[in-house]
């Protein structure tokens, strides 16, 4: 084995699909989300062990830890999601509030309680999905943004932190994915309001071209460091 592998928000979308192949490449992973249907089912398919978890709330995050146990080799701190209504003129505060529990104090909080266990491995690696929003801003979606630019600070504050320590930290930033963020998050089951999401965008990533990302910066020799891997649709590309 090459060690344990934690993703977060891996009940569906980029999670799930990172899970899969993290099981595939050797790891002994931890799958960690709020939906335990969906995670026992994927557990079993991986062979992997399904924690129910709650990355907004510290008690279910200090469970996680606990599960993991003292040692952790990688973790992707991947849980995350926007909301439909995130105009910064009459957007609802509430539901800006919810995109910074989950995409920024969920992040900070899982980071913490696995620190240690990523230290203790001796050789760990820590790969936090933010977003092409971490780097430009877009009408409509002033609150993903917001929340994921300081995702963004977080975890390269978090390089800085951790230079000289035993473990790697990486950040991800895909543009559009076709999951669940814009079907079931984003617009509430509104099909005709996801589908309005990818216009322009042709054909947008699904989640195994990011998982594939995560497992090829996971898997780089020790010496090797990627700090940021952007990934977009092409049809995306000229847009930000
Ligand atoms: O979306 P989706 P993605 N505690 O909705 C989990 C970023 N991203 O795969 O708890 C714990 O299929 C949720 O699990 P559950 C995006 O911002 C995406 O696209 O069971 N887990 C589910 O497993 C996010 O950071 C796109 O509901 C919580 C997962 O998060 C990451 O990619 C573009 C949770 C969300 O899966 C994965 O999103 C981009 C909580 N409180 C960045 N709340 C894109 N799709 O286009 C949610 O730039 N989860």
């Amino acid at each position: 084995s090459r060690g344990t592998a934690v993703v977060t928000g891996a009940s569906s979308g980029i999670g799930a699909a990172t899970a899969r192949r993290l099981a595939a490449e050797g790891y002994d992973v931890v799958l960690a989300a709020r939906r335990e249907d969906r995670l026992r089912a994927l557990a079993d398919e991986v062979g992997g062990r399904a924690v129910v978890c709650d990355v907004t709330d510290a008690a279910s995050v200090a469970a996680l830890a606990e599960a993991v146990g003292g040692e952790c080799a990688v973790l992707v701190a991947n849980a995350g999601g926007a909301l439909g209504t995130d105009s910064v003129v009459d957007g609802d505060v509430e539901e800006w509030r919810w995109m910074y529990e989950v995409n920024v104090l969920g992040t900070l909080r899982v980071v913490q309680a696995l620190a240690p266990a990523l230290e203790a491995s001796g050789a760990g690696h820590v790969v936090v999905m933010t977003s092409t929003a971490a780097h430009v801003v877009y009408e409509g979606g002033g609150g993903y943004a917001a929340a994921k630019h300081a995702a963004g600070a977080l975890v390269r504050t978090l390089r800085l932190e951790l230079l000289g320590r035993p473990v790697r930290v990486s950040e991800i930033s895909p543009g559009m994915v076709a999951t669940e963020e814009f079907s079931t998050n984003r617009y509430r089951g509104d099909a005709e309001a996801a589908a309005a999401v990818y216009e322009g965008v042709a054909e947008p990533l699904v989640a195994d071209d990011v998982a594939d990302c995560v497992a090829w910066v996971v898997t780089r020799p020790p010496h090797v460091d990627v700090d940021l891997l952007v990934v977009r649709p092409l049809a995306q590309a000229a847009q930000h």
